[in-house]
């Protein structure tokens, strides 16, 4: 019995709960100031992530979303009956119906996620959309491994399902790890679907992460906020604004806070400056051609069996086989 009876399984690896307030007091030591991307999420944030998805300059979901549609029968070719679809990061229900949806006779889904409420949520979702499904869930920090070990599941094919270019948003080194993590947790025939956004004109891209509405500087201002309410900080967001730059040399969209003018201000009782026109730097979203990612894939062991992208080569899919 796991305490969640609508479920097939709830595994709790009981993932050690990320520091807040150290990660933020050490971000703001540093030089340049940094803050952790991951904390953009709690339920504001969210919220107004979902909102990015909807915005015009934000090509990204909707872009995934049809290469999805298009591709589907080829994804129930190869995944084959039977699959175990696993989703680390559970959230983006859109995306995996429309998986679910294509393949034929999907045997399991598991939701894999570091937030155990977060996670029950979406797999009762998932189960009460699709009765004939297997949905079962752990808990757990996909960032340091994957333990698909005790999956009390039939064995169908694998296949792990990391949409939406969120591999971008970490480092070189951590991509690499994360990819590694996947790939150590796969058997003989298992497969990864992940999607990454392109290299394009700048011009797209920044204003993809700067849109007209603003709906983006509030999801970076957020995380000011969030530090404001849940660490006693005093930090004025007025005073910061809003910057998305492209960063060649690194292949990457920046997203940081700039100070507009000088500000003195505390987080948990510790004190920290800013000078005027200096920058918080809050966010990495990497961009990949097709050889970087290849590169990528292939550095930890992985065959790029398929990619798939739009007309315009906006974003793109890939099939990665051990
Ligand atoms: C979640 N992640 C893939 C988004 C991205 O595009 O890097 C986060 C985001 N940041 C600003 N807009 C969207």
């Amino acid at each position: 019995p796991n305490g969640h009876a609508a479920l097939a399984f709830f595994d709790d690896q009981h993932p050690p709960a990320g520091d807040f307030l150290a990660d933020v007091l050490d971000g703001f030591s540093r030089q340049p100031k940094q803050l952790a991307p991951v904390y953009f999420y709690d339920a504001a944030g969210s919220a107004i992530f979902d909102e990015i998805t909807q915005l015009p300059e934000y090509y990204v979901t909707r872009t995934e979303l049809a290469i999805l549609d298009r591709i589907g029968p080829e994804l129930a070719t190869l995944a084959g009956p039977g699959a175990v679809v696993i989703e680390p990061g559970s959230g983006s229900s859109v995306k995996i119906r429309k998986l679910l949806d294509s393949l034929s006779d999907p045997a399991s889904y598991v939701g894999l996620d570091i937030s155990g409420s977060h996670l029950e949520a979406a797999c009762l979702e998932i189960a009460a959309a699709y009765p004939e499904l297997q949905v079962g869930a752990i808990c757990a920090d996909f960032t340091q491994g994957l333990d698909l070990s005790h999956l009390p599941l039939e064995d169908g094919r694998r296949v792990i399902f990391f949409p939406g270019s969120t591999v971008g948003n970490f480092e070189p080194d951590g991509a690499r790890q994360l990819l590694a993590g996947f790939r150590q947790a796969m058997r003989p025939g298992d497969a990864v679907l992940i999607g990454t956004d392109r290299v394009k004109d700048p011009a797209r891209l920044i204003a993809a992460y700067d849109d007209a509405q603003g709906v983006t500087a509030r999801f970076n201002l957020n995380l000011i906020h969030r530090i404001n309410r849940e660490l006693d900080g005093t930090i004025d967001p007025d005073g910061l604004s809003h910057r998305a730059v492209w960063n060649a040399d690194q292949s990457r969209i920046e997203m940081h806070l700039v100070a507009d003018q000088a500000q003195e201000f505390h987080v948990a009782g510790r004190t920290f400056q800013l000078r005027e026109g200096e920058s918080i730097h809050t966010e990495n979203s990497h961009k990949f051609t097709q050889e970087s990612f290849t590169s990528l894939a292939e550095s930890v062991g992985f065959n790029v069996r398929s990619t798939w992208s739009d007309d315009a080569d906006l974003f793109s899919l890939h099939w990665l086989e051990p």
